[in-house]
């Protein structure tokens, strides 16, 4: 049976492919719907891009929801620097067609998870985790009826990518993260550690411009363009795809390792607000709440995306 999430988003190059590839995988993975939050853009950017990547995957029905539009306690902190301006700068998309949902966001995934059995939905956070946080402080019977969640977020040996300490995702809102993973619900966290190891090389960019179809191009697009940062910043053999690691972990749990650990937000010390400190080695006796994954089996992963991206 197809597992049931919701995608909570920043939409992100990476957040697109993420995206497509959860709707080239309906007998898997069925999307109840999008809910766009502030993040990589401001929200009028992140609620437009995820409009224009479902219907580049032919979905205009899909339901997308606008969320919140800066974090809990701090202003909004953005990454046009990666993304470019739009957010989803590379390919020359059509302005979206379909309409944003009226409902906000947050009520989406609460009114969502009171009306499907308990135990059945799974969130699949891909940004900041204000939307979630949002909806777990306002509804707290939802928190007990989420399956689990699976997110991308944080860092523990590669440390941070937007700060020294921190990795962009958590660090825009660490109040919000420290509300999630202290929240009881069953967790995996695709780190840095592990998106570091998703790179997309030549040979894996050409495989998606070689499909020939308007997904594959676009995919190859946005990897040109995004990579150019990457490969400033780490000298990477590619860019990372971060965000398509959570869908791939949902489809094939067994091409990523990792350790279920106890892993705690730092939100106060300014040096290193939003660090994930990850107890990997088990030097503490706190309680473990996460799956924390660190590896991947990477030709397998982009095997998939490729053979994925092939169907839209
Ligand atoms: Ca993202």
């Amino acid at each position: 049976m197809a597992e049931r999430i919701i995608i909570d988003t920043d939409p992100g190059q990476d957040d697109a492919v993420a995206i497509l590839l959860a709707l080239a995988s309906p007998d898997e993975i069925e999307v109840l719907g999008i809910t766009a939050v502030a993040g990589n853009v401001p929200l009028a950017l992140t609620a437009r891009n995820a409009r224009i990547v479902c219907e580049l995957a032919g979905r205009p029905d899909m339901k997308v929801f606008a969320g919140c539009d800066r974090p809990l306690r701090h202003d909004l902190v953005t990454a046009e620097h990666v993304h470019g301006k739009t957010g989803l700068d590379g390919p020359d998309l059509p302005e979206p067609t379909m309409e944003l949902q009226a409902a906000h966001g947050v009520d989406f995934i609460i009114e969502t998870l009171r009306a499907e059995p308990a135990g059945t939905v799974t969130l699949c956070p891909l940004g900041p985790l204000t939307n979630i946080a949002t909806a777990f402080e306002r509804a707290p019977d939802i928190v007990s009826r989420v399956k689990r969640m699976v997110l991308m977020g944080g860092a523990y040996f590669e440390v941070g990518n937007i700060t020294p300490a921190a990795e962009f995702n958590i660090y825009v809102d660490p109040e919000a993260a420290a509300l999630v993973f202290g929240a009881g619900v069953p967790l995996v966290v695709l780190p840095l550690d592990v998106t570091h190891k998703a790179l997309v090389t030549k040979p894996r960019n050409d495989a998606f411009r070689a499909l020939g179809n308007r997904a594959g191009t676009a995919v190859a697009q946005m990897t040109d363009f995004f990579e150019r940062f990457d490969l400033a910043k780490y000298g990477s053999d590619g860019a990372p795809l971060h965000d398509p690691c959570v869908t791939a972990y949902l489809l094939r749990p067994e091409l990523f390792s990792g350790r279920h650990i106890n892993v705690e937000i730092e939100t106060v010390s300014p040096l290193t607000r939003g660090m994930t400190v990850a107890d990997w080695w088990g030097v503490t006796d706190r309680a473990p709440n996460a799956t924390f994954i660190g590896d991947l089996d990477a030709d397998g992963f982009f095997s998939l995306l490729t053979e994925r991206l092939a169907r839209l």
